[in-house]
């Protein structure tokens, strides 16, 4: 194994305390080496070395080698390449009495025991982390156990259903189609083996990065300890503290990257079902979507398009005019998404190009015996493209070119754990070879027991990348279905099968939290629910709910009864109808939100801990007693039932500090003790007083955070329409009174050379009520599409009638809500008082 640095001095310790907890095999004579590394430390004992270094002060790379074996390669197709050779020098010592070596870093101490125990500190000597046991060797695998609290709740993990805190469960990494998956299932489609670590409002992170089957247990089978291990491959993850929740996510995003800005469109309202089987049925839906006033964006086609199931084929009889087809509905600002499921039919001499190429260029996956293997799904059998090679999935990429050419704006990789029908295990055997030709790793064979993990994210990633090739100038939008960590730097997602329930409805809240937390910014859960009928009342709030996620897409399995928006009549349609409008009103905050994702890494839709982790006395997250909440972008809180389907009153708990009604703009009385000090730190405000909701058909409840500037523009039919009039600055005075607006032109990657529009806003209250706002001068080349901006201040009870902009004292517009004053956009810093 070469290693960045040379070994600085290697020093033999005799073996002195710690009785390993596995005991096995240790009567030859034990002695601890020690390798002070420039970076960290190297540790042996018992033929086992555990290396600990640092990529960066608060970034740990620790990895081991087991019975005198190699080091893990140092390559990885979770981690980015800049994080992965990174590195710090650190202090090393100090050695403890009991024979613990050790370093410090700007921000961490770590300390290993002569029996091989890692203890992480941070300066101030409180223990982040410390392992509960020697690591455990199996055959193949390993078991890495640390010592859990009490009050440790644990977050991430992707997708996977249940509450969101996972403290108490246990859980297992295996890609896997899980049609019609419940609460307890597990696994199902994603591994992102990441987790979070919260307690006392102090969190840390930890990424397992190992592509095998691995597991997770937080405490269900020992409540002291929390495990993680894999049946075979490398012992290496990264653990890095925050203090923050935020910082945890953020650095994870270094290590693994972010979710890229995604194209302003699949921002907008998307409706699928599983088929819209002939061109006459789409367009019946796209012409009554625009009848209707529904604002949308995206339709979707699913595999009944395409020639029997056949992957970049279309079915001609059923869509005889499929490029006109696309450019009518591009015409009417419809994006149209198919899908290109991996599984290639298995074709030869039939003249099918994707076949026929791919078997020429040798981009298959194969037996053992050096055949290609073929398994069964939707088109009868089918070959599987070698994801793990470059130049196979550079292969893959050139497959789109048909449809870019016709217009076809997204795709959908779907069944990519992968799927395979008529065999129990769901999946190809574990002894399928794969070869990995990677830029960073080593080139060899590997089986599908290392590779099928990875197996979906590197499909979204080869349509991702050959997109780009296609339309260099083009931001892709792909939706994956399985992916690995990391997998959110090539395409969205969504939860796959979920079902028609009220109790799905509620899971979509901690699963698309989770999903966020574990890099992937771009999800939706299926609106409505896809397995199953929705009764009338359960798809319109799903509607309403499902409006203030990231992807907002209404999909349905075959077989179920018809989704869309006007199918229960007019009433249904137009409180469905209000919610997707308010999305698209609110297309600027929630597209200045996607373009923070794609530089930050923190997600679109936030649970509460991660803007507030100090909100409880006692540090646990307040989610976990509000587990409807959830943030849309960092200031605008939904509020939904925590059990949706009760019509009792439910209580809402804001988080501390002041809040605004959404709706009404009304400023809450509801703070146990306000004052103007207490509005200055947020974080030391006493818990606000719950409110009581009685739940309602045609309404959400959603509050604002004190001290939030939210963008908001006239309502458009589609993302592609240019909003007719000022846009507008809702302005909540509170603490660190702020906000900003970001636009481009929602396509292209102009915006890398400075064609962007940036503003950002602040406000401050002045003890007489007077409320200042400040917009200063906007960054970047790009003129967005309005002339004036209409403020708006919300929370003067319609007092302040006189605003002071550029000196002169002009009359405003007063509401009870609001005040409210029209101002041109301009180049330079402008200041309003109303007063
Ligand atoms: O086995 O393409 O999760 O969204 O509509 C079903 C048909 C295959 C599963 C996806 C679903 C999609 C469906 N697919």
């Amino acid at each position: 194994m070469k290693s960045a640095f040379a070994i600085l001095a290697v020093v033999l310790l005799p073996f002195v305390s710690g009785v390993p907890r596995y005991a096995a095999a240790s009567n030859i004579a034990e002695s601890v080496g020690i390798s002070v590394l420039p970076d960290g430390v190297m540790v042996s004992h018992g033929g086992n070395t555990l290396r600990v270094t640092a990529l960066r002060d608060d970034v740990l790379r620790v990895t081991a080698s087991h019975a005198r074996g190699q080091f893990p390669e140092k390559a990885s197709w979770a981690v980015v390449p800049a994080a992965l050779s990174e590195s710090v020098k650190v202090v090393a010592g100090p050695n403890s009495p009991n024979g613990a070596v050790g370093f410090r870093t700007n921000s961490l101490q770590v300390s290993i025991s002569v029996d091989m125990r890692i203890t992480i500190r941070d300066l101030a000597g409180n223990i982040l982390q410390e392992d509960a046991a020697p690591i455990e060797w199996h055959k193949h695998g390993f078991t890495v156990a640390k010592q859990k609290h009490q009050d440790d709740h644990f977050f991430g993990l992707g997708d996977k259903p249940g509450p969101l805190d996972r403290a108490g469960e246990a859980f297992t990494m295996w890609n896997t189609d899980m049609f019609g998956w419940q609460e307890s299932t597990d696994p199902i489609y994603k591994t992102i083996p990441f987790f979070i670590n919260f307690r006392a409002g102090h969190a840390t992170g930890l990424l397992l990065d190992n592509t095998f089957r691995t597991n997770f247990d937080f405490g269900r089978s020992d409540p002291n300890e929390y495990t993680f291990g894999a049946v075979d491959g490398p012992l290496t993850y990264y653990f890095w503290s925050g203090p923050e929740p935020k910082k945890v996510v953020e650095t994870y995003a270094w290590l693994t990257g972010t979710t890229p800005l995604p194209p302003m469109w699949s921002l907008g309202f998307q409706q699928s079902r599983y088929s819209y089987e002939t061109e006459t049925r789409l367009m019946t839906i796209a012409n009554r979507l625009r009848a209707d006033k529904i604002p949308s964006d995206a339709l979707y086609l699913d595999i009944d398009f395409q020639e029997k199931n056949r992957p970049f084929t279309v079915d001609t009889k059923a869509f005889p005019r499929f490029k006109d087809m696309v450019s009518d509905l591009a015409k009417d600002h419809f994006h149209l998404i198919v899908i290109t499921d991996l599984h290639i039919a298995k074709l030869p001499d039939a003249g099918y190009a994707p076949y026929d190429s791919g078997i020429a260029g040798d981009h298959f996956v194969k037996n053992p015996d050096g055949s290609v293997f073929s398994g069964v799904v939707w088109p009868g059998p089918a070959v599987f493209p070698d994801f793990t090679q470059k130049v196979s999935r550079d292969w893959w990429g050139t497959l789109y070119k048909g449809f870019t050419d016709e217009g076809v704006a997204g795709f959908w990789n779907d069944m990519n754990e992968p799927a395979v029908f008529e065999v129990p295990t769901k999946t190809m055997p574990d002894n399928v070879q794969h070869r990995i030709d990677e830029p960073g790793f080593a080139r060899r064979t590997a089986t599908h027991l290392e590779i099928h993990n990875v197996f979906g994210m590197e499909n979204s990633r080869g349509t991702y990348e050959g997109l780009l090739k296609l339309q260099p100038d083009v931001r892709p939008f792909v939706l994956t279905r399985a992916s690995y960590a990391g997998g959110q730097r090539y395409a969205a997602t969504w939860t796959g099968d979920n079902s028609a329930t009220w109790n799905h409805l509620r899971q979509t809240v901690p699963q698309i939290e989770n999903l966020g937390l574990s890099g992937f910014a771009m999800t939706g859960a299926d609106v409505g629910g896809f397995a199953g009928s929705p009764p009338p009342d359960l798809l319109t709030k799903w509607i309403e709910i499902g409006a203030f996620q990231p992807i907002d897409r209404d999909h349905s399995a075959k077989g179920t009864r018809d989704h869309e928006v006007w199918v229960d009549g007019p009433e249904h349609e137009a409180i469905r109808k209000h919610f997707i409008e308010e999305r698209y009103r609110l297309m600027p905050y929630l597209y200045t939100s996607a373009e923070e994702t794609s530089r930050t890494g923190l997600p679109i839709m936030r649970p509460l801990f991660l803007e507030f982790p100090d909100a409880t006395t006692d540090g646990h997250p307040l989610d976990n007693d509000a587990t409807g909440e959830f943030l849309f972008g960092d200031r605008i809180l939904v509020a939904a039932s925590p059990s949706p389907e009760e019509v009792a009153p439910y209580e809402v708990q804001l988080p501390p500090g002041q809040w605004y009604d959404y709706w009404t703009g009304e400023r809450l009385a509801m703070l146990t003790a306000v004052g103007a000090r207490d509005l200055e730190q947020r974080d030391a405000l006493p818990p606000n007083k719950p409110i009581y909701i009685t739940p309602k058909l045609a309404e959400l409840p959603v509050y604002v955070r004190g001290g939030s500037i939210i963008p908001v523009a006239p309502l458009t039919q589609s993302t592609m329409e240019k909003p007719d009039g000022p846009l507008t600055l809702r302005v909540y005075p509170g603490a660190k009174c702020e906000g900003s607006v970001y636009q481009d032109d929602g396509t292209s990657f102009a915006y890398r050379e400075g064609k962007f529009f940036r503003q950002h806003f602040s406000c401050t209250e002045a003890k007489n009520g007077a409320v200042t706002v400040k917009l200063e001068a906007p960054t970047g080349s790009f003129t967005p599409w309005w002339n004036s901006l209409r403020i708006e201040v919300y929370g003067l009870a319609g007092k302040q009638h006189i605003a002071v902009a550029n000196g002169k004292s002009v009359k405003v517009e007063a509401t009870t809500a609001a005040s409210i004053l029209i101002v041109p956009a301009a180049s330079t810093a402008t200041e309003v008082t109303f007063r």
